[in-house]
C-alpha cells in the first residue's frame, strides 16, 4: 500500500503505484505517474506529465555535512522521465532550491545532488552523477557513469563521453572526451539534430579554433572572439559562460584532426621546397661526403640544400662493409669523427679505427640538420642549369616520377654553387656532359672513370680530386675519384668525410 501524507497536494489524475511514500506539502501536477516504491519527501514540487519510475527517491536530505535541516526544496518541471533508483536531493539552505526543468530524461541510477540546476531537454544516461551546485544547461548529454564535480557548469548542447570525470566548466556546444577530459570539437551531431544551420555551426567551429587551436591564452582568445564575432548570440553565450567561470574551463588540448595533419605536411613541405629554390649551395646526394660538405658549410651560416634521391639518407655509410654495421676510419679522419661526437675504437693494427655505421650516419645527419642544412629526400637531380658557361642551379623531379618514367616536367632550383656528391654514379657531372660542347676540368675533358678497389691510393687521391670540375660545379666523395679516374676504396670513410670538408672549404673561400 502507498502512503500519501494528508497535506500533500496531488492533482486528481496523478497515478501513484503501490509502495510509494509521499510526504507532507509535496505538490504533483496533472498527468504525472509515479512507479512502485517511489519516495517523494517533503519540500518537493513536481509539474505536469512526468514519469517517475520505480524506486526513485526525490527530495531526500542533502548529502552535505553543512545541512542542518533548514528545509530547502527540489522543484521539478514538466514532461520529465525519471528512471529507476534515481536520487534527487533538496537544496542546502533555507529558501534555496534544487531545480530540474522540462523534458529531461534522467536514466536509472542517476543522481542529482542538492542545489543543482538542470535545464531543459537534458539527457543523463544511467549512473550519471551531479555533485552539489552543478549547473547543466539545455540539451546537454551526460553519458553513463559520468561523475560531475560539485560547482561545475555544463553548457548547452554539450556531450560528455561515458565514464569520464568532469571537474571544470564545459563550454556550450562542446563534445568532450578522453581522460583527462578535453574538448574534441563542437558537438556537430548534437547541433545538427537540434536544428543548428550550417552557418551557425561554421561560426562555432571558427570560435573553437580560436579558443582551442590558436596559441592564444584564454584571455587573448576571448578578446579575439569579441573582435571577430559581432552580435553572434552563440558566441556571446560562450564568452559570457567563460567570463563567469570560477573553476576554469575544460581545455581543447591537442586535437588530432586528419585534415590539419594534411595541411601541416603540405604547408611545411612546400615552404621548405620553396626556400630551396634559391639556395646558395646545392649538394646532390646525402651520402657521407655530401652530408659532411653540407655540415661544414651550414656551420658558417651558408644556406645549403641537400637533395637526396632515396627515401633514406646516408648513401653507402649505414651499410658498413658487406652489411655489417661497421666502418673503418683512418687516423686523418678522426678529427671529423670526434667533432661530430661519433664514438670509435682503435683496431689491433695501428692507425685503423672502427665506428658503428649507424651511429656515424645518424650523428653526421643530426650534425648537419642542427647546423641548419635543409635536406629534402625523394628528389632526383636530373640535370643542371648553365648560364654564361657556368653552373647556376639544378633541375629536380620527384624520385617516384623519375622511377616510373612518367612524362612529367621537372622544376629548376637556383644555386651559386653545386656539389656533385652522388658517389660512384657521378650523376650531376654525367647530366652536364650530355652536351657535346661541355669540357670538364679533367685530363680528357670528360669523366675519367673509377679505378678498381685500392683503398690506399683511393683515400690519398680523393682530397686532390675534390675540386671544381666545371665553373661553379664541385665534386666530392666517390664522385671526385670517379670523375678524375682514381680507385674506389670500400668501407673506409675518413676520405669521404674529409673530402666533404674540403669541398666546403673551397666554396667558402669564394663566398
Ligand atoms: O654513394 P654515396 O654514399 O656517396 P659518397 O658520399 O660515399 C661513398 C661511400 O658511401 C662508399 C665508398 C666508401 O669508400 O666508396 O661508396 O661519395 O652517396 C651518394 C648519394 O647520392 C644519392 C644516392 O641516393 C646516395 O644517397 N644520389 C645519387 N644520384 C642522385 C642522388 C641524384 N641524381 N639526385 C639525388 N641524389
Amino acid at each position: 500500500m502507498e502512503y500519501i501524507h494528508p497535506d500533500a497536494n496531488l492533482s486528481r489524475d496523478v497515478k501513484v503505484s503501490p509502495g510509494c511514500v509521499i510526504g507532507c506539502d509535496v505538490k504533483i501536477g496533472s498527468g504525472t505517474t509515479i512507479g512502485t516504491g517511489v519516495i517523494i519527501n517533503s519540500g518537493v514540487e513536481i509539474g505536469k506529465n512526468n514519469e517517475i519510475h520505480p524506486y526513485a527517491v526525490i527530495g531526500d536530505t542533502p548529502q552535505d555535512k553543512s545541512y542542518s535541516g533548514e528545509g530547502g526544496k527540489a522543484i521539478i518541471g514538466n514532461n520529465n522521465i525519471i528512471r529507476e533508483f534515481t536520487t534527487i536531493h533538496i537544496a542546502v539552505g533555507k529558501d534555496t532550491e534544487t531545480v530540474i526543468g522540462d523534458n529531461n530524461y534522467i536514466m536509472a541510477y542517476s543522481h542529482i545532488a542538492h542545489n543543482c540546476i538542470v535545464g531543459n531537454n537534458v539527457l543523463m544516461v544511467n549512473g550519471a552523477t551531479l555533485g552539489g551546485y552543478v549547473e547543466v544547461e539545455d540539451y546537454a548529454y551526460i553519458s553513463a557513469f559520468v561523475p560531475v564535480h560539485p560547482w561545475v557548469r555544463i553548457g548547452a548542447y554539450t556531450l560528455i563521453g561515458g565514464g569520464l570525470r568532469i571537474t571544470k566548466d564545459l563550454i556550450h556546444y562542446a563534445l568532450a572526451a578522453d581522460s583527462p577530459l578535453r574538448v574534441i570539437s563542437p558537438n556537430f551531431i548534437g547541433l545538427r539534430r537540434n536544428g543548428f544551420s550550417n552557418e551557425r555551426i561554421e561560426d562555432i567551429k571558427k570560435a573553437y579554433r580560436i579558443l582551442f587551436r590558436s596559441n592564444l591564452n584564454t584571455k587573448q582568445a576571448l578578446e579575439r572572439l569579441e573582435e571577430e564575432f559581432n552580435e553572434n548570440k552563440d558566441i556571446e553565450r560562450i564568452i559570457t559562460f567563460i567570463n563567469k567561470s570560477k573553476r576554469g574551463i575544460v581545455k581543447g588540448g591537442c586535437m588530432i584532426d586528419d585534415i590539419i595533419i594534411s595541411r601541416a605536411i603540405l604547408k611545411r613541405g612546400f615552404e621548405e621546397l620553396l626556400k630551396a629554390t634559391d639556395s646558395k649551395v646545392v649538394i646532390v646526394g646525402a651520402g657521407p661526403s655530401g652530408l659532411s660538405a653540407s655540415y661544414y658549410l651550414a656551420k658558417d651560416g651558408i644556406n645549403v640544400t641537400v637533395f637526396e634521391r632515396a627515401l633514406k639518407v646516408g648513401g653507402g655509410m649505414p651499410g658498413g662493409g658487406i652489411g655489417l654495421p661497421i666502418i673503418v676510419i683512418q687516423e686523418e679522419g678522426l678529427e671529423v669523427i670526434k667533432g661530430l661526437g661519433i664514438s670509435y675504437k682503435p683496431f689491433e693494427e695501428k692507425g685503423y679505427y672502427t665506428a658503428d655505421s649507424l651511429e656515424s650516419t645518424s650523428k653526421l645527419l643530426a650534425g648537419a640538420i642542427d647546423a641548419g642544412v635543409r635536406i629534402i629526400n625523394l628528389i632526383t637531380v636530373e640535370d643542371v642549369m648553365v648560364r654564361d658557361s657556368k653552373i647556376c642551379g639544378v633541375v629536380i623531379n620527384r624520385t617516384p616520377i623519375v622511377m616510373a618514367s612518367l612524362h612529367v616536367d621537372p622544376i629548376s632550383i637556383r644555386a651559386k654553387f653545386v656539389i656533385d656528391a652522388t658517389g660512384h654514379d657521378t650523376e650531376v657531372v654525367k647530366s652536364l656532359i650530355k652536351r657535346k660542347s661541355i669540357k670538364l676540368n679533367t685530363p680528357s675533358g670528360g669523366i675519367e672513370g673509377e679505378g678498381p678497389m685500392w683503398a690506399e691510393v683511393g683515400e690519398k687521391s680523393i682530397l686532390s680530386n675534390t675540386r671544381e670540375v666545371f665553373p661553379n660545379l664541385y665534386v666530392t666523395g666517390m664522385a671526385a675519384n670517379a670523375v678524375y679516374g682514381a680507385p674506389r676504396m670500400g668501407p673506409i670513410f675518413g676520405g669521404m668525410l674529409l673530402s666533404g670538408r674540403k669541398a666546403a672549404q673551397l666554396i667558402k673561400e669564394r663566398l
